[in-house]
């Protein structure tokens, strides 16, 4: 435990009092995210004994089949954060639309989308998995609020993080300066400032994708883990390890915790799909984080934080991690089109 403990409520009070990044209403707000993500937390830890493990017999939007937690989680976020008075409306991945606060409750100026629970094929199998968050501002001109306003480019973010739910639960959260790591203090049942200032090495020995789909990739995806395989014989004159979690949050926070490359790139199995991930709730959230954290992230065409929206559950190609291995994968596409 760190000698000067600071929990979560006090590291935002601080922030808002600093420099004014964060105005009351937000810090609210990811106050209320948290809360949520404790008791997603709580339930996801109950397991096999909860009776919350298994398929709910349901598909969402993307066709997947929903877990019994999927929905859960859902309802904990939609519960939690649509009566404080500071969100105009929400979005889910569990969701087709957008969700509107209720009139009956007042409404704010802020736009809250998620993954409820991420990695949910590893919940039957206790793999770690997590929520994942992500913050924008209303245009304060427009009256009422509909779809279009949550299709902003990444780098308008306000807020955005992600809490996994590992052998810790940890809260992993940015504002603009700089990522900070919060634990879940079970006897406290606060999070508790464990890392602030989180910095992902600009060079890395850790790859990460999934290796079964390599018949699939472009050149340039396949030319970079080639080369990485290859290892001290081979281009890169070191040897590599590989990782694959199945669960962006497990493995983004591996890359966060001690650097790495994590790449759902498109691929050719469904080509006119940009990727798998979907870019307001998986890939811009994760993006800021890393980038606050000194990486970089790339749909091997631009900066993901730069890509315009058309569609709420808009996939993207994605390939984030330490700085120079991203920047080799982005030159071995430009080296393919030459
Ligand atoms: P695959 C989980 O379903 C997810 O959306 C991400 O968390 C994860 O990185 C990816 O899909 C895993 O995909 O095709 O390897 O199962």
């Amino acid at each position: 435990m760190p000698t000067r403990t600071i929990s979560l409520t006090r590291y935002l009070v601080e922030q808002q009092r600093h420099d004014g990044r964060i105005p009351g209403e937000l810090r609210l707000l990811l106050e209320v995210v948290a809360r949520a993500c404790k008791r997603i937390s709580y339930e996801v830890n109950k397991g096999a004994l909860g009776e919350v493990l298994g398929t709910a017999g349901s598909e969402n939007v993307q066709g997947e089949v929903q877990k019994k937690l999927d929905i859960i989680a859902n309802e904990v976020l939609i519960e939690a954060n649509e009566w404080g008075g500071h969100l105009a409306a929400m979005a889910s991945e569990e969701m087709d639309g957008i969700y509107l606060v209720p009139n009956r409750y007042p409404h704010g100026e802020y736009l809250l989308m998620f993954d409820p629970l991420d990695g949910s094929s590893n919940i039957d199998v206790n793999v770690s998995i997590g929520t994942i968050f992500s913050v924008f501002k209303k245009d304060p001109g427009q009256d009422g609020v509909s779809e279009a306003d949550f299709l902003q480019p990444g780098r308008q973010q306000v807020a955005a993080g992600y809490c996994v739910y590992g052998p810790q639960t940890t809260l992993v959260l940015t504002v603009g300066d700089g990522v900070a790591m919060f634990t879940l203090d079970r006897e406290l049942g606060s999070f508790v400032l464990t890392q602030e200032n989180v910095t992902i090495p600009e060079d890395t020995q850790e790859f990460a994708i999934n290796m079964s789909n390599m018949r699939h990739w472009a050149p340039p995806i396949r030319r970079y883990v080639d080369e990485c395989l290859q290892g001290v014989e081979g281009p890169r004159e070191k040897n590599f390890n590989m990782r694959w979690i199945a669960s962006m949050v497990a493995d983004v926070h591996r890359i966060l915790t001690r650097g790495g490359i994590f790449m759902y790139p498109w691929d050719q199995r469904e080509p006119t799909k940009p990727g798998k991930l979907r870019l307001l709730y998986e890939a811009n959230p994760m993006s800021w984080l890393v980038e606050q954290a000194g990486g970089a992230a790339h749909n091997c065409q631009q900066r993901i934080l730069d890509v315009q929206p058309t569609a709420l559950h808009e996939r993207v190609s994605v390939v984030l991690g330490s700085k120079n291995e991203v920047e080799r994968v982005l030159q071995y596409h430009l080296e393919a089109q030459q």
